[in-house]
């Protein structure tokens, strides 16, 4: 058993191997010595508590007045998950969840998070914000070791859906992304979002889909190990990432998390935009019996959204949306649509929709009936 002391400086030494030592000092704190602090004292400030995904805290579409400094803080929890029936990792976490909660502000509005490392945790942790601007888009900024607190604020100056994800540095980066530690934020045009016309549009629900890939190492007998913190797996995991072959890729954390009693909802006439966002892997999204409507493949709100797509694709480190408005009742499969992936290695959710079935858009005209001679 080691302590976690040793284990906090057994990892520091793993992630200063004589190849990343280079990538790892890039990422000093720019010298901000000689810069004017920013006066944001005249903003109204606002606060929101973060919920867990697939959800997202309340927020308006269209901004009612001008800019603000928008608050959140976030725990990093390093906790062991259960990522299948067989399968458990020790992730770590933004507040708890896989993916991380989804932070909504506006456009001109300035996200202010505190990032709090509890002192029961064994690593350092940062976050890297995809929309920021500058120093490793807040990594070199935030770094905090357990028992520390930093606060970040950054000005939302491109709308879209972004990710955000830690990035400690060296090795450590890859290892605490596919163990659970990305998350994303959306970033609102002030007066919503438009379709491929300009005209406005808005989403009844929001569907947060975090996919993540996990590699979780066997033991001898084909078994998933299950190890006592993350610093013991560590060796093992990183043999299991550079194979580039996941043992399980799964949307918000687990096989199963979004089927079953935790399947999405929808009404029949209802826009769900479906936010998709993977930081580490390429995927593509498809929802089986439905379409993207208007989709931001990349996921920036300044281009137009494209129309009609069947599947639409989400590029490592990025996140897109995708609007839909439900015609059909019934149970819809939202999957990645390398379908082994989505199948055999767990990227399935379900929608539950409400509603009538018009029979304009699908009929049975005979059900499955014998026929021939046998
Ligand atoms: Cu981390």
């Amino acid at each position: 058993m080691i302590s976690r002391r040793a284990a906090l400086l057994g990892v520091a030494g793993m992630a200063a191997a004589p190849l990343l030592a280079k990538a790892a000092k890039a990422e000093s704190a720019p010298d901000m010595s000689m810069a004017a602090a920013a006066d944001v004292s005249h903003l109204p400030r606002i606060r929101h508590e973060l919920v867990a995904p697939p959800f997202v805290h309340a927020h308006e579409q269209v901004a009612t007045g001008g800019p603000r400094v928008v608050e959140f803080t976030m725990d990093i929890i390093e906790k062991e998950m259960q990522v299948a029936d067989d399968a458990w990792v020790q992730a770590m976490t933004f507040n708890g969840s896989v993916p991380g909660p989804m932070m909504v502000v506006h456009e001109g509005d300035y996200l202010e998070l505190t990032l709090r490392n509890p002192h029961t945790n064994m690593l350092e942790h940062n976050i890297d914000f995809h929309a920021a601007t500058g120093a490793l888009g807040g990594g070199a900024l935030t770094k905090v070791m357990p028992g520390e607190q930093t606060i970040l604020r950054f000005k939302a100056t491109r709308p879209g859906v972004f990710v955000y994800h830690c990035a400690p540095g060296g090795a450590m980066i890859p290892w605490h992304v596919v163990s659970g530690m990305s998350g994303a934020v959306m970033i609102l045009p002030r007066d919503g979002l438009k379709d491929h016309q300009g005209n406005p549009v808005r989403y009844d629900r929001v569907a947060y889909i975090g996919e993540n890939d996990f590699y979780i190492p066997r033991d001898d007998s084909g078994r998933y190990i299950r190890y006592p913190d993350a610093v013991s797996g560590y060796s093992d995991m990183m043999d299991k990432m550079n194979t580039l072959t996941p043992t399980h890729v799964v949307f918000n954390g687990a096989v199963g998390a979004l089927t079953g009693d935790r399947a999405l909802k929808a009404t029949v006439g209802e826009k769900v935009l479906f936010i998709h966002a993977q930081a580490n892997r390429d995927s593509r999204p498809h929802l089986i019996g439905g379409h993207g409507d208007l989709v931001w493949e990349a996921g920036k709100f300044n281009n137009p959204p494209a129309r009609d797509f069947e599947t639409w694709f989400i590029r490592g480190g990025s996140a897109g949306a995708a609007l839909y408005e439900f015609l059909q009742p019934g149970v819809y499969a939202y999957v990645n649509h390398n379908l082994i992936e989505a199948v055999n290695l767990g990227a399935t959710a379900h929608v539950v929709v409400e509603g009538d079935w018009n029979n304009d858009l699908m009929e049975q005209v005979m059900a499955p009936t014998a026929y021939g001679s046998f």
